[in-house]
């Protein structure tokens, strides 16, 4: 961990530029797009930008594939382009987090196209590569998409593998050519000005000796070999040390099938800053995984944040996030997108940022986006759906696309994927062309014109936390203890700090709900609630409506 700490107080906002707002007409967001909304994310009161990968990409994986990270996507703008959003972005103290995806290149990359083409030149071994039989993959892992990790090239004569699609060949960490390279780009990213990394799929650069087969019935066939691998923890102390260290930046580590104890051997005394762990949003997984939906419940979810609220105090710190561009729109998937639109999303705000962590709101959460529509598999733009399904279908676990489309709908990370919704002009003023991915039907109700002319709204309320979490240290450096643990519908927890105590107290269900609320003691005053004609002071029991939101101050 760094020893400046401005990531603790920060609000991040992450943008997806190619559905964030198109200047040039082509239907893909692009910098000049962010550039002209700095303001309104000022406005909002975020602290930092986490941008995900504008690099030259073919856009398999929309720029997770990267094939030049010294260079910006043409469709997305120019180095210059990027050079003025960031100091636009300074301008008004906003940082500049970049996504930096260090497990694979796209197969474009020159780094790629010199290995296959040359095993024994200076990149021969920057992959991981296997001779063998062509019909036989060297091991049974899978990839993240669906299918074998393994691709046979024919150039080559050899197997590549790649944990996510076949376009994303996995680098070989083994080689310290490639962590040098890796280390030069992130250095030189940050020595033109940017504020940190989040970083791509961080666990899973170290793959285990000799490749071995994982349990063919794991839940990511081969996780155990390449999941928190053997030398990870040398890989990153190598970046800590070549890139990080001495620098005011901040450094998130996405993570895969993260555990807690785990995650504290990568924060505090560890290499990073912040993790992205997934437990709380794996909750509604089915029987069958990922494309099955299963039940989940509020004891449940409160539960797994506990853990990692409890597991990192002292230690870490924490992220806190509901959505990201690979899952779907939490109002429709923890919330009512329908009746308590309104109430559900601002109480999923409420938990977002008043837990103890950096909160990371994703682009859209703000005015409460929601799930989309996708009625055939041609609609589905998202690589990971549409392999995924593929593979449902070769398999004969599924006749056609309708049987699962219900799934897609609820899961697939196309939801948080269509255009920001600006306003109800024609596409959602997103772009004046056709989109790459259609807008959601609910556009015209849903969009920040609209909610900056309606009171109260999902993003007036964004913006009167965000301003309260800033100016409330209990909220930001405060301990935290749950209340009611077992509780079907309430979330209480307070957040303390020095004498100030904040009392956050949730009716998370479309019911009401009278309950007296323990550690509320009657001096309280209120803070902030979803409903504007909430009680000042606190009557115990406590009367709430669907989905009603209190945060209450007293002194402690
Ligand atoms: O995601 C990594 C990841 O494991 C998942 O969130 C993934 O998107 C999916 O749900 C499959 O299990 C990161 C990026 O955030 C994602 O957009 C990329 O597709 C992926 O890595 C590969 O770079």
């Amino acid at each position: 961990m760094s020893e400046h700490t401005w990531w603790k107080e920060a609000v991040v906002y992450q943008i997806y530029p190619r559905s964030f707002n198109d200047t040039d007409g082509d239907g893909l967001g692009d910098i000049p797009g962010i550039t002209e909304r700095v303001e309104y994310l000022d406005e909002l009161g975020i602290d930092a930008v986490w941008l995900s990968p504008v690099y030259e990409s073919p856009q398999y994986d929309n720029g997770y594939d990267v094939a030049d990270y010294r260079s910006i996507h043409s469709e997305f703008g120019t180095m210059d382009d990027f050079d003025r959003m960031l100091e636009r972005l300074h301008d008004h103290d906003i940082r500049l987090v970049m996504d930096m995806v260090s497990n694979h290149t796209s197969s474009e990359h020159e780094w790629f196209q010199r290995s296959r083409s040359n095993p024994d030149g200076e990149y021969g071994d920057y992959y991981v590569w296997r001779e063998g039989d062509p019909d036989e993959p060297p091991n049974n892992w899978e990839s993240a998409f669906g299918g074998s990790a393994w691709t046979y090239d024919e150039e080559r004569e050899a197997w590549y593998l790649h944990l996510f699609d076949v376009h994303q060949p996995d680098l070989n960490w083994r080689n310290p050519a490639v962590r040098e390279a890796m280390f030069d780009t992130m250095n030189w990213w940050l020595d033109k000005g940017v504020d940190g990394f989040r970083l791509d799929v961080l666990n899973l650069l170290s793959k285990a000796e000799g490749l071995p087969d994982g349990d063919p019935d794991g839940e990511w066939v081969g996780e155990e070999h390449f999941v928190d691998g053997p030398r990870i923890h040398e890989y990153l102390g190598e970046m800590h040390d070549e890139v990080f260290a001495g620098r005011d930046i901040v450094t998130v580590g996405e993570m895969p099938q993260l555990d807690i104890e785990t995650a504290r051997e990568y924060v505090g005394d560890g290499p990073l800053d912040l993790v992205f762990p997934f437990e709380h949003v794996d909750i509604d997984f089915g029987e069958n995984g990922r494309w099955d939906i299963g039940e989940w419940d509020l004891t449940g979810l409160k539960s797994v944040l506990d853990e990692w609220q409890r597991g990192l105090e002292g230690h870490g710190w924490n992220t806190i996030f509901f959505e990201n561009h690979d899952q779907p729109r939490s109002v429709s998937r923890f919330g009512d997108d329908e009746e308590y639109h309104y109430e559900s999303a601002t109480a999923l705000a409420t938990i977002l940022l008043t837990l103890r962590g950096t909160p990371f709101i994703y682009q859209g959460e703000e005015i409460g986006m929601t799930n989309s529509t996708f009625e055939s598999l041609e609609s589905v733009r998202d690589v990971d759906t549409v392999r995924n399904v593929e593979e449902l279908i070769d398999d004969g676990v599924i006749e056609d696309y309708e049987e699962i489309r219900p799934v897609v709908e609820y899961r697939s990370r196309d939801n948080s994927r269509t255009p920001m919704q600006w306003s109800d002009a024609e596409h959602a003023g997103f772009t004046d062309g056709e989109p790459w991915i259609a807008v959601n039907d609910d556009y015209d109700e849903i969009n920040v014109a609209s909610e900056e002319a309606r009171s109260p709204s999902v993003l007036s309320y964004y913006r009167n936390l965000i301003a309260l979490r800033e100016e409330t240290p209990a909220l930001v450096r405060g301990s935290y203890d749950l209340h009611l643990p077992d509780d079907e519908q309430l979330y209480v927890y307070t957040r303390t700090l020095e004498g100030q105590q904040v009392v956050v107290a949730i009716n998370f269900s479309d019911l009401d709900r009278r309950a007296a609320i323990e550690p509320l003691h009657a001096g309280a005053s209120l803070l902030a609630s979803n409903y504007e004609d909430a009680p000042d002071a606190p009557g115990q029991p406590v009367e709430f409506r669907p989905y009603e939101a209190r945060v209450y101050e007293q002194s402690q």
